[in-house]
């Protein structure tokens, strides 16, 4: 017989998420800074943000404030992929408003924003909390990837909360999310609801940051599990010394999570998306890069390597964006009669007449399953990254390259047996580092304070993340402050700006320094598996990504 429950399992039960000093206290009260506008497009996001436009930036201190102690009722939401900590965001939440009045009430709405229009939801009692705390995942309450933006959808949401009587309710998500959140906060103003909006900055991809916004949750845990998996192979790439292992990772568009991961391990090669784009640089740029290492390793005797590959990488190489571009407009016009041809190579067929010149013979050469990865779109209109096998991409295009060398004689060192590998999902659900469990708890704390103070278009702040707790200050921004106008579906659209690698920031800069040293050289680093006890700078430190750009 085994317990239910693994040894790690029970003793993260009772770990206790650190909080900074000001929501430690019975006494929180909310500074208010002076009116925030947005960096661009002030007129447009005014116009489209009447109720919520320009409110001050809010910071939670230690003081004799006016934040409610009668009963509360708030909702919660996870929205989008799961991040490692989610289920200490709610526990946080629960938490502060039990200490507030023990009669208040928490509930979390089911399977992500389709379960707040459907206003499909249960109450969390603490038997239910308890069992999450410290847990990765997001199965407390699932989630899902709907948005709640029709004037029908805002609508029923907002009749939800009258019925449930709700103070406030918590969307946890990233930067659509928190923008959606901005939209729902702003049509309950102008409906006269009371209900509050608050959002908190999750993605294990990294890219919802700002000047106000240090790092979302996820991030850290999600980029250890990955770094650890990359030191495991490169130790089994030196031992086996047979093997060129090509590593693909999520991160969507964004290639924070292979920039953190090569900082943290020192593969022979790790491509950044963000470089690709700025740079021009071409698949056939790419293969030579990669093939240039190969050969040049062969001939120090080492037929063995690794390659990081950022899951959004097609999207940045120009001739494929094109192509991506080319098709999405087609499928706009004849999506149907496309899917109901016979086969695929009646589909390619048919494309190649509509496409144009050069993006029909890049789609034909790619392999067939990416091809029709290329015809599919999620309910955003966006191709699904995490289906495009980009690294077997790859493997084909420097085999075939190399077997053309080997042909003119050259490369003759070179005994190339790749493998490919995707590391995703294995870190969306990890338990939560220390850093994601005291963030993420701290995240939620400090949004059932915001609620508490009757704020609403807030997405909660904690700063300071490279120092310890005891430093750290915790607030809320307003999300109007972080908007930008985009084309979205062809239509200008309020959105929070992604945020993609700097090539001039620290992070990318270290790593461009060392880059040409590890593609030829064994300078592997090997970070081990996330530790929940031990000396702190094992157990608690952050991403080095977070601790060069706070350098
Ligand atoms: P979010 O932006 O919702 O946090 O998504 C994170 C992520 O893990 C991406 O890295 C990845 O592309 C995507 O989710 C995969 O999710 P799905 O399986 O739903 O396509």
């Amino acid at each position: 017989m085994t317990d239910s429950k693994s040894p790690l399992q029970q003793a993260r039960a009772s770990y206790q998420p650190k909080l900074p000093p000001a929501l430690r206290t019975g006494n929180i009260a909310v500074q208010l800074g002076e009116p925030t506008e947005p960096a661009t497009d002030k007129e447009e996001i005014r116009n489209l943000f009447p109720h919520t436009y320009g409110q001050p930036i809010a910071t939670l201190v230690e003081g004799k404030g006016e934040l409610a102690t009668r009963p509360l009722k708030v909702g919660v939401v996870l929205s989008g992929g799961p991040a490692p900590g989610g289920h200490n965001v709610i526990a946080g939440v629960f938490d502060a408003l039990k200490a507030a009045n023990p009669d208040s009430t928490v509930y979390g709405f089911l399977k992500g924003p389709a379960g707040v229009i459907k206003g499909k939801y249960i109450e969390l009692t603490a038997d239910i909390v308890d069992q999450y705390r410290n847990t990765g995942g997001f199965n407390m309450i699932m989630t899902g990837r709907d948005k709640i933006e029709k004037p029908e959808e805002l609508e029923a949401c907002r009749k939800n909360f009258e019925q449930m009587g709700l103070d406030g309710l918590v969307i946890i998500g990233g930067d659509d999310s928190n923008t959606n959140a901005a939209v729902l906060a702003e049509y309950l103003r102008s409906v006269g609801s009371t209900t509050c909006i608050i959002g908190v900055p999750k993605t294990i991809d990294g890219d919802m940051k700002n000047e106000l916004i240090e790092a979302s949750f996820g991030f850290d845990t999600a980029s250890k599990v990955y770094s650890e998996l990359i030191g495991n192979i490169a130790r089994d790439a030196t031992s086996a010394v047979k093997y060129w292992h090509f590593i693909r990772l999520m991160g969507r568009a964004a290639s924070h999570v292979t920039l953190e991961c090569a900082l943290q391990t020192h593969p022979n090669i790790a491509l950044i998306s963000e470089e690709v784009q700025a740079r021009d640089i071409t698949l056939e740029q790419i293969v030579e890069q990669i093939v240039h290492s190969v050969v040049k390793r062969a001939q120090a005797g080492k037929n063995y390597g690794i390659v990081l590959v950022p899951e959004g990488l097609v999207e940045f190489i120009a001739e494929i964006k094109t192509l991506i571009d080319e098709l999405s407009a087609i499928l706009g016009q004849e999506e149907a009669y496309i899917h109901s041809l016979p086969d695929h190579s009646e589909r390619v067929q048919y494309l190649s007449t509509k496409l144009s010149d050069h993006s029909a013979r890049v789609y034909g050469s790619l392999p067939q399953d990416i091809q029709a990865v290329l015809l599919r779109r999620d309910s955003h209109g966006n191709v699904p990254l995490s289906q495009v096998e980009t690294e077997r991409l790859l493997i084909d295009l420097v085999s075939d390259r190399i077997r053309e060398l080997q042909a003119k004689g050259e490369a003759q060192e070179v005994k190339f047996s790749p493998l490919s590998h995707f590391f995703g999902y294995e870190g969306r659900c990890a338990a939560p580092s220390n850093f994601d469990a005291d963030y993420a708890y701290t995240l939620g704390y400090a949004a059932a304070q915001l609620i508490r103070a009757g704020l609403t278009g807030y997405t909660v702040y904690v700063r300071n993340l490279t120092r310890s707790a005891d430093e750290w200050v915790a607030g809320g921004a307003p999300v109007t402050m972080m908007l930008n106008i985009e084309m979205r579906k062809g239509k200008p659209t309020p959105v929070i700006r992604k945020a993609l690698v700097d090539l001039n920031g620290k992070p990318f800069q270290t790593f461009a320094q060392q880059r040409e040293k590890w593609a030829i050289e064994d300078d592997y680093r090997f970070p081990g598996p996330i530790q929940y006890f031990g000396p702190s700078e094992v157990c608690d430190a952050p991403t080095l990504t977070l601790q060069l750009e706070h350098e």
